[in-house]
């Protein structure tokens, strides 16, 4: 199914009376919308292959229906997106979940919605059935020279698909650890884990970039090789200038100061990207915003100044990895996309009207509540008509769940392919 951008505008008709009263306001009251505005069209945020199905957790799953069925329909999934909201104009392929058979038709298939090809991840953390040895006891860290040698080749093999996409930087999530005390010589793992990676890192194209992503448990629940943005960082300043540290929102201990670890990796050049969802617990990987939306601010609160002090904008094709990373059981996923994408541009523009010279100069003073206030005034200011705005300047839906639901997007996709259909992915 193909959204064209007359059937979106058609839609949009009824709503723009409603919505030009509304920007007429958010105008009156927010100081250069139009830089803000043009900001939110420039920002992209990537699609993981692996979020357009149903997620579960291991007592079970719980199929909506019309889920793609291959990369093609996956890309086409992406496609829906991001003709709603310009804003998902890049999907992020994890291997061998979604390998590009035909990467040339692939890209082409791509480029046709509009979508170019984020980091590409790699997964030593499940067995495939092809392969010889088995990451039970880890990938990179393992004990045994042979098991780290093929989990090494399939990064470099995922490389190589990246770069028949035209993507520009490799994602190592790994699992591994160890569930109890005594299991693990930490700094052995540490090692190996350092070695392996170099040798992935030796295999990177000169313009690419290696994201180490830390995890601070699950499935390993004693120790984690990566388990937190100190060894993902002690591991990217030993790699070199390519590699970086990803933060993914859910994999911090409860409680986390995320944007203060935001803010010092920005400090160090070593913030390579993000991967969004919100949690109450743990790696809930629910939608962006739903449960702790001012941490979301607030973190990118410390994005905005950090791109700003290192003069280093994050906007499509500055190099970070903007993605959502996150599993829908309960609700449609292109549906939950359109609220992630929504809430994460509603963060973003909030951020943008800090008045960070009155900020710095609170702090200066120790003067706590104006500093308080500065935030939360920011925090408090109603910018979903600049988001609506942003939309219709790029071409895209002023209400994208309600354009989905008018339009019977589901529907049609499960007269395409069917109830049953089930996407890879976990
Ligand atoms: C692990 O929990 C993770 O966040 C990594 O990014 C993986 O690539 C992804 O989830 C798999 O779903
Ligand atoms: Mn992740």
């Amino acid at each position: 199914m193909i959204l064209s951008e007359k059937i979106i505008q058609d839609h949009n008709t009824s709503l723009l009376a409603k919505h030009k009263l509304h920007f007429e306001f958010a105008k009156s009251q927010i100081n250069d919308v139009d830089s803000i505005i043009k900001r939110l069209v420039d920002f992209q945020v990537a699609i993981p292959s692996w979020a357009l199905g149903t997620g579960g957790t291991r007592f079970g799953r719980f199929p909506g229906g019309g889920e793609p069925r291959s990369l093609e329909e996956k890309i086409e999934d992406v496609g829906l997106l991001h003709a709603l909201n310009k804003t998902s104009g890049a999907i992020s392929l994890h291997i061998p979940w979604d390998i590009p058979t035909a990467p040339k038709d692939i890209q082409t298939l791509a480029a046709q919605h509009g979508l170019a090809f984020d980091a590409v991840n790699s997964n030593t953390f499940q067995d495939q059935a092809d392969q010889e040895y088995s990451y039970k006891f880890g990938s990179l860290q393992n004990v045994n020279k042979a098991i780290r040698k093929q989990a090494v080749d399939h990064n470099i093999e995922v490389i190589k698909h990246g770069v028949d996409l035209g993507s520009k930087s490799l994602t190592v999530w790994l699992s591994d650890g160890s569930c109890f005390p005594g299991q693990l010589n930490f700094r052995k793992a540490f090692e190996n884990t350092l070695e392996s990676l170099q040798e992935i890192y030796a295999a990177l194209p000169a313009d690419w970039k290696m994201f180490v992503e830390y995890k601070a448990f699950e499935p390993n629940f004693y120790s984690m090789t990566v388990g937190d943005w100190g060894q993902s960082l002690l591991f990217a300043n030993k790699l070199g200038e390519k590699a970086y540290t990803l933060v993914d929102l859910g994999h911090h201990l409860p409680n986390a100061n995320i944007e203060q670890i935001v803010s010092l990796l920005m400090m160090e050049g070593k913030l390579g990207g993000f991967h969004f969802n919100d949690s109450k617990y743990g790696d809930d990987d629910l939608t962006v915003g739903s449960i702790k939306p001012y941490q979301l601010f607030l973190i990118f609160n410390e994005l905005t100044q950090g791109a700003q002090l290192n003069n280093a904008p994050f906007d499509q094709g500055s190099g970070f990895g903007w993605m959502i990373d996150a599993s829908h059981n309960i609700k449609d996923p292109l549906e939950d996309l359109l609220q992630s994408v929504e809430a994460i541009q509603i963060a973003y523009a909030q951020s943008l009207l800090v008045d960070t010279i009155a900020l710095e100069d609170a702090r200066q003073n120790n003067d706590v509540a104006k500093a308080q206030e500065i935030l939360q005034e920011a925090y408090r200011t109603d910018v979903r008509a600049l988001v609506a705005e942003a939309r219709i300047r790029a071409g895209a839906s002023l209400s994208p769940i309600a354009a989905y639901r008018d339009l019977k997007v589901r529907k049609e996709l499960i007269s395409e392919r069917g109830l049953k259909t089930i996407a890879t992915g976990l």
